[in-house]
């Protein structure tokens, strides 16, 4: 991973955490309170303040938006409490909506686990757009093969895996039958925010309820609320590991595109790219078929794989939603 784009980020952190507590010193909070988003729905958010304590509040019309893990103030009202204000963010992952929109899904995340099974098999280059979106954001990224129980002999997902492990990529298996509590993935976890990101069915909110044994309660009372009983997850929510630091199961998806970001930086995306980035003939080089391209002799080489160099291509080419 790119170790500068960390320490950018480390920078940010400490700058987000400086500036908090200048703009609201201790004893002048008044009833206002520090808290965390654990879900949004709708104009609603279910904020958590420091002592664990849960509430529905209301926003205040000038936030431009709030998604699970963001910092906020707050102040209660009744039973209810209203948000006054949202911390500057130290990472957003954003997605589009159904209509090409781009929106927040999950804030302050350090680790994305992209997490993947043989079944539903990973579609076309989904594993390539996160891993893209991940790096664009700031975030590390993680490989997760779920449901290691259902791998064939000869399955496309172990070699899929050992590719990205090849690339540098932390790769971890696992599955509930031989790893209930999912121990396979919990030392990539520790201390940090991560959000769980993958294909509906995956398994995303399963390996979830087995990092946290005591979760089913709280899962079962939101997707009631929320879905009205299904179990795929419909709304991205924060959830505390036991051993420090939060996970954010996010809703699966079909698509995700990545029509906001610019050729140039869906090329920084794909890691091993980045030492020839800049070293074409032409500066506005598209690494199809020109004349002096770092990449495609890096491709002709065996530096970097066809298969990616052709993920980068959909990727680029994918049509735009109207
Ligand atoms: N065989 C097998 N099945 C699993 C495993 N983990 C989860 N499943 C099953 O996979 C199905 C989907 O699990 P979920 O956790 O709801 O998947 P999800 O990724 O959260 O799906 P969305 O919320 O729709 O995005 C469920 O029927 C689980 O029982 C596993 O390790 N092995
Ligand atoms: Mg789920
Ligand atoms: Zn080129």
């Amino acid at each position: 991973m790119a170790k500068r784009k960390l320490t950018h980020q480390q920078q940010r952190r400490i700058r987000t955490t400086r500036e908090r507590k200048h703009q609201l010193p201790e004893g002048e909070l008044g009833d206002a309170r520090l808290g965390i988003v654990i879900a949004r729905f709708g104009q609603r958010a279910l904020v958590e303040d420091n002592d664990g304590q849960r509430r529905q509040c209301v926003m205040r019309a000038n936030i431009d938006s709030l998604v699970a893990g963001d910092a906020v103030i707050w102040r209660p009202s009744d039973d209810t409490g209203v948000i006054e204000s949202r911390d500057a963010r130290r990472t957003v992952l954003s997605r589009p909506d159904y209509r090409g929109h781009l929106r927040p899904v999950a804030a302050n995340v350090d680790v994305m686990f992209v997490v993947i099974a043989p079944k539903p098999e990973p579609f076309d280059n989904l594993i390539d757009r996160y891993l893209v979106a991940a790096e664009h954001a700031g975030m590390q990224a993680v490989l997760v093969v779920n449901k290691a129980d259902l791998l064939t002999k000869d399955d496309p997902v172990t070699a899929l895996a050992s590719a990205y492990k090849a690339l540098g990529y932390p790769v971890a298996q696992t599955d509930e039958i031989s790893d209930p509590t999912a121990e396979a993935i919990r030392p990539l976890a520790n201390n940090q925010t991560l959000v769980l990101v993958g294909q509906s069915g995956v398994g995303k909110s399963s390996l979830i309820n087995r990092l946290i044994p005591d979760l089913d309660i709280r899962i079962g009372a939101l997707s009631e609320a929320i879905a009205k009983g299904r179990h795929t997850t419909t709304a991205a929510e924060l959830y505390h590991l036991p051993s420090g630091g939060h996970l954010i199961d996010s809703p699966g998806i079909r698509e995700f595109h990545l029509h906001h970001l610019p050729a140039e930086d869906v090329a920084y995306g794909f890691i091993e790219f980045q030492d020839y980035l800049g070293r074409c003939r032409f500066r506005n080089c598209q690494h199809d078929h020109e004349v002096g391209c770092a990449i495609l002799t890096a491709v002709a080489e065996g530096n970097i794989s066809a298969a990616r160099l052709q993920s980068y291509r959909n990727i680029v080419d994918a049509p735009r939603p109207n």
